[in-house]
């Protein structure tokens, strides 16, 4: 019999929203309900191509903005036969930022339209749910300065945080929207009262693409 597949499932929003934290808590909460899950990130900076996107965060490279671009989304794809190996096996993928980062954060950028910066993910396997931690920027700056990579200011998370918004009117994607400015248990029960529904849906329709 085959057996079914796993659910993906994308964490969404500006810096310090909380993402990585719900990601973990996420699993882990999956993983005791006995439920096979793991944790991806973008940018996996494990890769090669990885590795040049780290050193342009971290401001060790300097790298032109639409090369970047592709570079990210390189970063995606090259991770895609491995997401649907781990799907297929009914593994749910829990994945920090994704596309939706990648257009965002570009967009965010002068001279860049939507349009253009969504044609590289085109195809990309298209998450079952896209949850979006919603913080706005007043609030994610009580939570402490900025680190020092690139697009760490709060006029660029501003920026990034108004395409989110225009992103998120695509119905074709599955958002939904997480008060982040809760505490860390109050967003994580959010989050799960939204999965619930998921896994029937994933079972029954095949892997989408973006
Ligand atoms: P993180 O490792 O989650 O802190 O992400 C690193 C930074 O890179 C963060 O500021 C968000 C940004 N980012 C993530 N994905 C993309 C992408 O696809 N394109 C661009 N331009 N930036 C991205
Ligand atoms: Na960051
Ligand atoms: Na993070």
């Amino acid at each position: 019999m085959a057996s079914k597949r796993g659910a993906l499932i994308v964490l969404e929003g500006v810096d310090r929203a909380g993402k990585t934290t719900q990601c973990k808590k996420l699993v882990q909460a999956l993983l005791e309900n006995g439920r096979p899950a793991e944790m991806m990130r973008f940018p996996d900076r494990s890769t090669t191509i990885g590795q040049l996107i780290s050193a342009y965060l971290e401001k060790k490279s300097d790298l032109e903005d639409h090369t970047v671009h592709l570079l990210f989304s390189a970063n995606r794809w090259e991770l895609v036969p491995v997401m649907k190996k781990k799907l297929e096996q009914g593994i749910t993928l829990v994945v920090d930022r994704y596309a939706f980062s990648g257009v965002a954060f570009t967009s965010a950028k002068p001279g860049f339209s939507l349009d253009w910066c969504m044609k590289p993910d085109e195809g990309l396997p298209k998450p079952d749910l896209v949850m979006f931690l919603q913080l706005n920027p007043a609030e994610a700056a009580l939570r402490g300065q900025f680190g020092t990579e690139r697009y760490e200011t709060s006029a660029f998370q501003k920026a990034v945080h108004e395409r989110f918004e225009q992103l998120m009117k695509d119905s074709s994607v599955n958002w939904k929207v997480i008060d982040a400015s809760q505490n860390t248990e109050g967003v994580h029960n959010d989050i799960r009262t939204h999965i619930l529904n998921v896994f029937n849906e994933a079972q029954n329709t095949p892997l989408g693409e973006l």
